[in-house]
């Protein structure tokens, strides 16, 4: 590491002004007895040097430059490869404010536990320190956050997620910031002579957000969403406590800007669950001639009502970290384009004989390869070469259709948002809600089939409000009565249109009903032309659905019966959803709004139920 940022003797000459920082690393230095302490430039220099030590250390393989420059190849311990839901914990003071779709623990028990896990942790390793920003730092008031690990790959994966290093804590110094403190450890210290390896983590896991601090503790896993602490810890989790107390919206929503052949431009927000298609819709390459998307993010949506009564989002990150498997030149040729410029760390993937890298989905499978576990790969393996929530994690600056907006910190308009999910059943392709409070209701009943992209069971389906189950970092009841609140509190002319989308629902054979990805533009075309009051759409039970002849099917390799299967809002399977409704709502007692009660009842009349 560069010999002037790194701290040899802790507390010494440390290399910043800021006192609440100096106070909390020394602190953390303390109780965790690192061997060094390194202050996070976020230089160029830095990323070789943490790239050459993570290479010397077999976490990662460099890349045949050739293939994908400066972009490197790492494989978990097989165990550490997804969020873990179960061992994430929302530790507010009251266990009321937490509510009853998160794991709760009193905040003072929690740091007990904790507090003897961080013991020591952190000795034979190197302890950095990562100053960040979430959204612009030129922003009326920068969201800080200084990351605490003893994970090098965590440093090199957070210098692409987020915007960080020496410019950031120059900024924190100047004006005093406050900042989220989050404080991460792999939980394995290398004392007795114990070997490092590839991938430290620990059986133990903890995820936890002290709502009322402001504060992340995260201990044992070194995967993603768990470690990147910018991200889901404080984007979401964290952030979304601070908009309900200050009247915004943080939100898990892509975030594209949408222009028609008539050179209308809409921005478009939209929550799916994790790994449900958002990086996909936000790269979109439409297929219908004319119109054209470009992207503003891919997962996180910071929302603010503007002076003019608009809803403007910005996207707090400054890379995608998104699914691998899946992601080829005809689903995602924007991704595939982002990730052929290099600069970035693919996990949990297969590495080819030349040194590329190689995932289901994706074209020319190799005769053989390094599967993620570290075994030979062949076609005719049994096993899968990559883990299907393998990632990669690359700049955003490197999209091809990267919308200049994304540099504006006061972000974009939307003019509507939409909520999806992975059904094979029941849910139609598209449908509009009728108004704010429909919507909501729509969000706030959200379902989808569980994925990869957290440990457990995969295809069950659960109620994920907005998108949100694992992120609300407070009493989900309390999270719907914020988002009637905006709808009450503003111009409902002014507010995005809210739609719900499925792009998964099946047929008998169990082939998806509608192609999907580039097709998807068929849909956000639909999505505009009833903005623009063009559209026609038949009113149904649970909102209003394009008529037959109203969604743009030229080109669209798809028989009149296939599309109206993917249309159809059966009211049987319908009556079926109500008892799962009702029961999640009984969930929140009285913090549930009594207008989505309202909206429920309403859906019942109207389906005869
Ligand atoms: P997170 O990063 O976990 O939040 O996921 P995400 O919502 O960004 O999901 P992503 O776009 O990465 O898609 C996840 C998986 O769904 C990938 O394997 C995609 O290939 C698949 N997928 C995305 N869009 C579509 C679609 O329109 N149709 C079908 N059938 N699959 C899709
Ligand atoms: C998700 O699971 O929604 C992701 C990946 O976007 S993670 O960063 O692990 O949260
Ligand atoms: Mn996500």
């Amino acid at each position: 590491m560069t010999a002037d940022t790194t701290q040899p003797h802790i507390g010494q000459s440390a290399a910043t002004t800021h006192e609440g920082i100096l106070a909390w690393v020394d602190e953390v230095a303390e109780l965790t007895q690192p061997d060094r302490v390194h202050w996070c430039t976020g230089s160029d220099e830095e990323w070789t040097e943490l790239t050459d030590a993570l290479v010397a250390s077999g976490t990662f393989t460099r890349l045949n430059a050739d293939k994908k420059p400066n972009s490197f190849h790492a494989a978990s311990d097989p165990t550490d490869v997804a969020r873990v839901e179960d061992r994430t914990f929302i530790c507010s003071v009251d266990e009321k404010d937490c509510g009853p779709t998160n794991n709760w623990m009193d905040p003072q028990e929690m740091k007990a536990i904790m507090t003897d896990l961080y013991r020591g942790c952190m000795r034979g390793r190197t302890m950095y320190v990562v100053p960040f920003v979430m959204g612009h730092l030129e922003a009326d008031s920068p969201m800080f956050g200084v990351e605490i690990t003893d994970s090098a790959y965590v440093v090199a994966s957070m210098r692409v997620m987020a915007r960080m290093g020496s410019n950031v804590l120059r900024r924190m110094e100047e004006v005093g910031a406050t900042f989220v403190p989050a404080l991460h450890s792999v939980g394995m210290p290398l004392v007795d002579g114990r070997a490092d390896v590839s991938w430290p983590c620990n059986d133990t896991k903890y995820i936890v957000q002290f709502p009322e601090e402001r504060m992340i503790w995260s201990f044992g896993s070194g995967y993603g969403g768990n470690a990147l602490l910018g991200k889901k810890c404080y984007a979401l989790r964290i952030a979304s406590v601070m908009a309900r107390d200050e009247g915004w919206l943080a939100e898990h929503m892509l975030i594209l800007k949408l222009t028609s052949p008539e050179g209308v431009r809409k921005y478009i927000a939209a929550a799916f669950p994790s790994a449900c298609g958002k990086t996909n819709l936000a790269m979109l390459a439409p297929t219908i001639p004319g119109w054209k998307v470009e992207t503003l993010g891919d997962d996180i949506a910071w929302m603010r009502i503007g002076d003019d009564g608009r809803l403007y989002a910005v996207n707090p990150e400054f890379g995608f970290f998104g699914v691998a498997p899946g992601t080829n030149e005809l689903t995602n040729p924007n991704a595939m384009r982002t990730i052929d410029i290099g600069n970035s760390v693919f996990t949990n993937v297969a590495l080819t004989d030349d040194g590329d890298v190689w995932w289901e989905g994706l074209e020319n499978t190799p005769a053989h390869a390094t599967s993620w576990k570290g075994e030979d790969w062949t076609p005719d393996s049994d096993e899968l070469s990559s883990h299907p929530n393998s990632r990669y994690c690359t700049p955003i600056k490197q999209c091809p259709i990267l919308a200049p907006e994304y540099d504006d910190p006061r972000g974009v308009p939307i003019d509507a948002i939409l909520f999806g999910g992975r059904r094979k059943t029941t849910v139609p392709l598209v449908t509009e809600a009728r108004d704010w409070t429909h919507g909501t209701f729509m969000g706030a009943t959200l379902s989808s089939e569980t994925t990869a992209a957290a440990v457990g069971q995969v295809g069950v389906v659960r109620r994920d409000p907005m998108a949100m189950l694992p992120f609300i970092g407070y009493n989900a009841g309390d999270y719907f009565n914020h988002w009637i609140t905006v709808g009450k509190d503003n111009d409902a002319a002014k507010l995005p249109k809210i739609f719900y989308v499925n792009w998964f629902r099946r047929d008998e054979d169990g082939g998806f009903l509608w192609p999907g990805f580039g097709e998807n533009s068929r849909v956000l075309k639909w999505v505009v032309e009833r903005m623009e009051g063009q559209a026609e759409a038949v009113e149904t039970p649970i909102g209003y659905v394009p008529t037959p002849g109203s969604l743009d099917t030229d080109g669209l390799d798809m028989t009149e019966e296939e599309l109206a299967q993917a249309l159809a809002v059966d009211v049987e399977e319908w009556k079926a959803e109500i008892p799962q409704i009702t029961e999640w709502f009984e969930k929140f007692g009285e913090n549930l709004p009594a207008v989505l009660w309202t909206e429920l009842d309403g859906l019942k009349a109207r389906l005869g139920a």
